[in-house]
């Protein structure tokens, strides 16, 4: 058996973010125990301590951008740093930090994808869908921004991070738990045609028909980008988070979604974004996002082989 190797990024900051703290992220999952929930498994975990950036100006937003250059900045010392672990073989854990990251991230990932041959599909579970522009934007921020910024919609310092753009295309992401998006966005999800599954289809089908069909097609050349923005769940068991939306899925659905990503064995690098410890009830909402990485890392599996052996007896 190979043993995986898990390489922990801290990225210290909220400049793409409206509210501050997240910042704070990266050392509320050390705190909840992150290194060692993994290491559990088997896996030779390396926490490469956190990445060193810009600080928050804290100003407003100049031609619909908050911090262009912070964000430019930091997305480019996150891709270098993510793309560095997956060319050694390791798979990347992005403890952020805000939502603006995961351009640097899955830049990094994209570009190992087209290296190697592979198959990107990117799981973006979220209340929103990240998908504003410029003109779009209501509130400048670029936490806001990433999936259009990926998909080579937006200022030319994020979308060429990574050497190619885009970066990535509309077909390889799939969003869960969206629930709260902005007209222009609204618009935009069409136009470019991207797989949701809203907290309405999510209450309709149900998550284990969600998640067989956001996995559909996933096979073994593919590799699974799991981008968790907490606000996804639902604010009552994760309030660390600057921009809650009620309705969000509960505790047992999330983890059915990591289980469901874990059983594929194609899971392969992963975000941890927009928990905010400045908000949090005793880093509750930290263990939560520790509890889930646990079932992505297969916490489960040795159930289920279990249930399935019972079956076949
Ligand atoms: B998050 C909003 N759509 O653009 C905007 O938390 C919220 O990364 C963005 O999903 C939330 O400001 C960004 C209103
Ligand atoms: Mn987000
Ligand atoms: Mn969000
Ligand atoms: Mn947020």
């Amino acid at each position: 058996m190979t043993i995986l190797n898990v390489s922990l990024i801290g990225v210290p900051t909220d400049v793409g973010a409206g509210t501050r703290g997240a910042s704070m992220g990266p050392e509320a999952l050390r705190v909840a125990e992150i290194h060692a929930a993994i290491a559990a498994f088997g896996a030779d975990v390396r926490d490469c301590g956190n990445l060193v950036g810009p600080a928050n100006p804290n100003l407003p937003a100049v031609d619909g951008f908050r911090h262009l250059q912070e964000v430019a900045q930091w997305n480019e010392i996150l891709h270098e740093a993510v793309y560095a672990e997956l060319c050694a073989g390791r798979l990347p854990v992005m403890m952020g930090g805000d939502h603006c990251l995961a351009i640097g991230s899955i830049s990094a990932v994209a570009r190992h994808c087209r290296s190697v041959g592979k198959k990107l599909r990117v799981l973006w579970f979220d209340a929103h869908a990240d998908l504003n522009t410029a003109t779009m934007t209501p509130s400048g921020n670029i936490h806001g921004m990433p999936v259009a910024c990926l998909c080579g919609h937006g200022p030319e310092v994020l979308t060429r991070i990574g050497g190619h753009i885009p970066a990535m295309r509309p077909a390889e992401i799939r969003q869960i738990g969206i629930r709260s998006v902005d007209e222009g966005e609204k618009r935009f999800l069409c136009e470019l045609g991207v797989e949701v599954f809203d907290m309405r289809y999510i209450d309709e089908v149900g998550m284990r028909a969600v998640m067989e069909q956001a996995l559909a097609g996933v096979d073994e050349n593919t590799h699974l980008h799991v981008s968790l923005d907490v606000d996804f769940l639902d604010p009552t068991i994760a309030p660390g988070v600057g921009t809650t939306v009620r309705g969000g899925p509960t505790y047992r659905e999330a983890e059915l979604c990591m289980e469901m990503i874990a059983d594929t064995e194609q899971f392969a690098s992963l975000d941890i974004v927009e928990l905010n410890p400045a908000l949090d009830h005793r880093n509750m909402t930290a263990e939560l996002a520790v509890d889930l990485v646990e079932s992505l890392f297969g916490k489960s599996t040795l159930m289920r082989m279990h249930r399935q052996t019972r079956g076949n007896r």
